[in-house]
């Protein structure tokens, strides 16, 4: 009987195979994309905008195929696969690229951006270009900065009021040194595991809480296990759009402009899809009864020093934190 089944799900997968290749028989290249969000949620719906705007502009040779809710993997593992080729693109917060590529963890510095407009100069000016410049050795094109607006902590049992509250609480963060030294500065007990793990972890109590900001919060449902959503906001980490350099090496110039070009145009799209899920988020889960509650944010950021401290220590980090700082 198992081996029927294993069969008939085998031959299932082949067929499905077989008609995914038809259909896009037209298009020369189709791009693979990683997500881990479902559909619907602003990074997924803008590089599905983006493979549209491909299509169209090379005649439909080349095309998009968004491959999200995490069907490819977890952000690590997906990072490595496409570094690899065996993805050809990818999006990303630019937390898991941290202990891979240092200059992006000047972005998600705890109380850096000042304000939503403060990030997008940054990231849409000469400083966010050489981040992305700086993807390239480690075998990525960087090719966009998506919005991910402020990310806050939520507990399940004790609500976070003040920062002596997160003292000892095991807190989930993303698969970063930056991360981890983040909440260990907040008095917490980091606990790093993928995106996909920390509603189980939340529900049998492997971790007290976590930190995203509000549509993620809402999408993954954490919001039905961790209903207290206290906002400290305390960093802006923006998501960013590669390619595989093994994918981007094998395109024409002009079929490299095209890409950087559709990614450009995306953000426009993404950045007022992800206002409006801003809104529609936060609404969903206070009518889901979270309860949300208002904190002294300059208590937190006066403990990050150590943070700064740690990762702000070459010459490189420290005049691009210069340079973030003065921008108006
Ligand atoms: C979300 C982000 C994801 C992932 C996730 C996480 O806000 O869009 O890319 O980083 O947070 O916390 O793992």
């Amino acid at each position: 009987m198992k081996l029927t089944k294993a069969l008939g799900l085998a031959f299932c997968l082949a067929l499905a195979t077989t008609t995914a290749h038809t259909s896009v028989r037209a298009q020369e290249i189709t791009l693979r994309s990683a997500d881990i969000h479902p559909d619907g949620y602003p990074t997924v719906e803008a590089v599905k905008y983006m493979g549209d705007l491909v299509k169209e502009r090379t005649s439909g040779r080349i095309g998009v195929q968004v491959m999200n809710n995490s069907v490819l993997g977890g952000e690590k593992d997906t990072i490595e696969q496409t570094r690899f080729g065996v993805i050809d693109m990818n999006r990303v917060n630019a937390a898991p690229f941290n202990n891979l590529i240092p200059e992006t963890v000047v972005l998600g510095l705890p109380f850096l951006f000042r304000s939503t407009d403060h990030m997008h100069k940054v990231v849409d000016g000469p400083i966010g270009d050489k981040i992305l410049a700086a993807f390239e050795p480690h075998g990525l094109i960087g090719l966009a900065y998506y919005d991910s607006g402020a990310r806050s902590f939520y507990t399940t049992k004790k609500p976070v009021e003040k920062l002596a509250d997160l003292k000892g609480m095991k807190i989930r963060v993303q698969q970063s040194d930056l991360w981890i030294a983040m909440m260990q500065a907040f008095g917490a007990n980091p606990t790093p595991m993928p995106m996909g793990e920390v509603y189980s972890s939340l529900e049998t109590g492997v971790v007290d809480g976590a930190e995203n900001n509000w549509p993620s919060y809402e999408s993954a449902r954490h919001y039905e296990v961790a209903k207290n959503y206290s906002l400290t906001q305390h960093s802006m980490n923006p998501e960013i759009l590669v390619m595989s350099k093994v994918s981007w090496d094998k395109l024409t110039p002009d079929d490299q402009k095209v890409i950087r070009q559709a990614a450009k145009d995306s953000v426009v799209k993404m950045r007022e899809l992800w206002a409006a899920r801003e809104k529609s988020s936060e609404e969903k889960v206070r009518a889901g009864g979270v309860k949300v509650i208002t904190v002294n944010k300059d208590e937190f950021s006066a403990a990050m020093k150590p943070v700064y401290d740690k990762f702000v220590t070459d010459a490189k980090m420290k005049s691009l934190l210069e340079e973030i700082q003065a921008v108006n």
